[in-house]
């Protein structure tokens, strides 16, 4: 008991804890906040911690320990110094390339794997990293947390069957540091009443889409779509006839925000088949999605954009473009909502983390651009788009990889759900554009905590 006191108290020197007036990420005003990272400063508070996380989990069956990156990265691997247990690291970013694998290491299919934490608030974060790890073919069965928030997050673990063992609670912190007179009554009664009474968050905070700063009018309807019709589903038409397309749309229509088209696959193209397809958006209430994917010099971009056969400036209510030929060229993009591709969803890809944030930041500067397609959350000035969405496949044979839209809306925090063959394909593409929409807004409901 003294030794973990003693523990609390040299870490509060070190400025783990301050109080005072925050405001939290989530829009919360707090009493005082907590950061565990600068312990690494001190290499002996650091063993005295690891040495108390190892006996916290003396008896778990773990074979492997990974920190949840970054402030739990040198407590694992202290623990793993301290006690001989390999360490394995979970990536945050990934490479874009090769093999694309999310934790390094060596390690065998079906091995225990203890994953340690700094902090714990919603538990959300840690239920993303189990599910990377998890995904690796790792079994996780306990969690060790040097500092628990009191705001459900171990309930949500625990209900879903993982063993949680915790340094501290808050509470437990608080009072520890009132008994050593680090924190006067005053201050101890403040904070108190917060963690009995946790304030919610502000409303605004609620739906993130709502509260995205995008300018562009088309990306502003196409958050009023999704709002009313309370849809994020884009459904990918890649069919190559116009009346399998006509058909598609009427079936769908009712369940998406937009109709993503390659109008270019298409046999019997004709504006006849434009002007059609356009009274079913109107009527339906959703967008038209081209997904050209324009990648040239901007003179050539706005005569493919302008002019040829099918002139889809005349029609498009949204365009994907490359931004592989600088932010000049994509001026050419008048009067369309322009979705630039950061990263694509196909294996071996070669949009690695540089590719992504050389390509974001020509994406942000542009101001046609509204939104960006990824696999992961990217920007909160652009609206983002993720393809390779499918509930029964994990890819095809032609280096597609899908995710379900669960995980693309909790774990990448993904705006907009765009799925092709999950729906074309089905039996009933109605039926299953609705499941597809309920699945989809209710993962994005539930990713906002
Ligand atoms: P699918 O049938 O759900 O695999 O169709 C996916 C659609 O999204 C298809 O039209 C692709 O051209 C498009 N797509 C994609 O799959 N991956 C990407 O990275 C980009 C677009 Br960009």
């Amino acid at each position: 008991m003294q030794q973990r006191e003693d523990f609390l108290l040299k870490a509060y020197e070190l400025g783990i804890i301050k109080f005072g007036n925050f405001t939290l990420k989530s829009g919360i005003e707090s009493p005082f906040y907590v950061d565990l990272r600068p312990l690494s400063s001190s290499p002996q508070l650091l063993k005295t911690l690891a040495n108390n996380l190892l006996e916290l989990v003396e008896k778990s069956p773990f074979e492997l320990i990974c920190g949840v990156p970054y402030a739990a990265l040198p407590m694992g691997t202290t623990m793993s110094l301290a006690s001989g247990i390999p360490l394995i690291i979970k990536r945050k970013e990934n490479k874009g390339y090769g093999t694309k694998r999310m934790v390094e290491g060596v390690y065998a299919d079906g091995q225990n794997c203890l994953l340690v934490e700094d902090v714990i608030t919603s538990g959300q974060s840690l239920l993303e990293t189990i599910d990377e790890i998890e995904r690796e073919g790792l079994k996780v069965t306990d969690i060790v947390v040097v500092l628990d928030r009191e705001q459900g997050g171990i309930q949500k673990l625990k209900a879903k069957g993982y063993t949680v063992h915790t340094l501290f609670t808050i509470n437990e912190a608080v009072d520890i540091l009132h008994k050593y007179h680090r924190l006067n009554d005053a201050e101890l009664v403040r904070i108190k009443n917060f963690l009995n009474n946790p304030p919610a968050p502000p409303e605004i905070k609620r739906l993130a889409l709502e509260q995205k700063k995008i300018k562009h009018p088309v990306g502003k309807r196409l958050i009023e779509i999704a709002l009313k019709k309370q849809s994020n589903l884009i459904a990918s038409a890649d069919v190559i006839t116009s009346a399998e397309l006509l058909k598609l749309a009427e079936e769908v229509g009712p369940h998406i925000v937009a109709l993503k088209l390659h109008m270019d696959i298409i046999q019997d193209f004709s504006f006849e088949l434009i002007d059609a397809l356009k009274k079913i958006a109107r009527e339906k209430e959703f967008l038209l999605f081209e997904d050209r994917k324009f990648g040239d010099i901007g003179n050539t971009q706005e005569l493919q954009f302008k002019e040829g056969i099918y002139k889809i400036a005349s029609w498009a209510d949204m365009i994907t473009s490359h931004v592989i030929a600088g932010e000049e060229s994509l001026k050419v993009f008048e009067n369309v909502g322009v979705v630039a591709i950061v990263e694509m969803s196909s294996k071996g890809t070669l949009t690695d983390d540089f590719y992504i944030t050389k390509a974001l930041n020509v994406a942000e500067n542009a101001s046609n651009v509204m939104g960006a397609v990824a696999q992961r959350k990217i920007s909160d000035d652009l609206l983002l788009f993720t393809p390779g969405v499918n509930i029964s496949s994990a890819g095809d044979a032609k280096g597609q990889q899908y995710n379900t839209p669960e995980r693309v809306c909790k774990n990448y925090h993904t705006d907009f759900i765009i799925v092709g063959r999950g729906i074309y394909q089905s039996a009933d593409a109605a039926e299953s554009a609705k499941e597809y929409q309920t699945k989809g807004w209710n993962a994005y409901l539930e990713s906002l905590g």
